[in-house]
C-alpha cells in the first residue's frame, strides 16, 4: 500500500518557474507531496524549451514533487494521470467539457487551456518526478497571437473562476489519479481511463515531429508506457515516445 498523497503547500509572489523550484527543493531533500504555487512565473517553461506564458493572477501555476513507487517504464503515465486529475477538476467545477491531446494539453475544443510538464531527475533521497501544471484562468492570460490555439476558464465556461477554489479542488483530483496510478493494474486503468476521454486515441488524423522524423498518419491507441501509436499509409505502426502531435483535417 503507497501512502495517500498530502500536499503541503509552499507560495511564491513570484518566481522563475514552480518546476524549477520544485526541482531545488526536491534535491535538497523535499518530499513527496511539496506543492510549489505561483502567483506569476518569469519563466516558465514548457516541453522542449519552449515557454509557458504566465502573467500575474491570470493562472494558476503549479508543480508538485512525487517519488512514484512504480516501474520506471510507467512514470510517463504520470503526465496522463495529471492530464485527467485536470479533466476531472474542470468538469466538477465548471461542468467543462475538455479533450485531452496527446500527452500533455487538456483543451477545449481545439484550443489549449492547460499544459503539463512532468520533469523526472535523480536525488540523494531517490528519483523525483515534479509534475508541473498551468491552468488559464483568465483571458489576460493570452497574448492575442495565442488567442487562437488557446483558451481560460474565463472564456470557456463564461465565469471568473476562484483561483485557490480550483487549486484545493485539483489537489484533491490529483490525490485520488495519484492512488489510482499506484494500486495493482493502476496503469492500464489509467491508460483505459484517458483513452476513454482523448479524442486524440483512436481513430484521429494527426501529424507528427518527433525529433528529426515528420509523418502523418492516424492514432491507434496507447503503449503501456503511454506511447501514442500511429499508423502510416503502408500500415506501419510508428511509437511517438517524444514530440507534437496535431489533428489535420482528413482531405476528402
Ligand atoms: C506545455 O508545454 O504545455 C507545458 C506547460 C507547463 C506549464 C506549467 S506552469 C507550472 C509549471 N512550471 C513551469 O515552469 N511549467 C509548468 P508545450 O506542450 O511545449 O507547450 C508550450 C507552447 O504552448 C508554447 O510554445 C506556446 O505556443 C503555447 N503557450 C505558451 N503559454 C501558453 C499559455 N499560457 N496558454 C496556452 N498556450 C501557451
Amino acid at each position: 500500500m503507497t501512502e495517500p498523497l498530502k500536499p503541503t503547500m509552499l507560495r511564491f509572489d513570484s518566481i522563475d518557474s514552480t518546476n524549477l523550484e520544485a526541482m531545488r527543493q526536491a534535491r535538497a531533500g523535499a518530499q513527496e507531496g511539496l506543492c510549489i504555487v505561483a502567483r506569476e512565473q518569469t519563466a516558465g517553461r514548457g516541453r522542449l524549451d519552449r515557454s509557458w506564458l504566465s502573467p500575474r493572477d491570470a493562472g494558476l501555476y503549479l508543480s508538485i514533487v512525487l517519488r512514484p513507487q512504480l516501474k520506471l517504464n510507467v512514470w510517463p503515465l504520470v503526465t496522463l494521470m495529471g492530464a485527467l486529475a485536470v479533466s476531472d477538476a474542470l468538469r466538477h467545477l465548471y461542468g467543462l467539457s475538455t479533450d485531452i491531446k496527446w500527452p500533455n494539453d487538456v483543451c477545449v475544443g481545439d484550443r489549449k487551456l492547460c499544459g503539463i510538464l512532468a520533469e523526472t531527475f535523480e536525488t540523494e533521497a531517490g528519483s523525483v518526478c515534479v509534475l508541473g501544471i498551468g491552468i488559464n484562468l483568465l483571458k489576460a492570460a493570452l497574448p492575442p497571437e495565442l488567442e487562437a490555439l488557446a483558451t481560460s476558464i474565463e472564456s470557456a465556461a463564461q465565469a471568473v473562476p476562484d483561483a485557490e477554489a480550483l487549486l484545493q479542488a485539483l489537489l484533491r483530483r490529483l490525490a485520488l489519479r495519484y492512488e489510482q496510478l499506484q494500486e495493482t493494474d493502476g496503469a492500464p486503468s489509467v491508460l483505459r481511463d484517458w483513452t476513454a476521454v482523448s479524442s486524440y486515441a483512436f481513430g484521429k488524423i494527426v501529424h507528427v515531429v518527433a525529433g528529426a522524423e515528420v509523418f502523418a498518419g492516424v492514432t491507434c491507441g496507447l503503449e503501456d508506457d503511454g506511447a501514442l501509436r500511429v499508423e502510416i499509409a503502408n500500415g506501419e505502426i510508428k511509437v511517438v515516445r517524444a514530440g507534437d502531435v496535431r489533428s489535420v483535417r482528413s482531405k476528402r
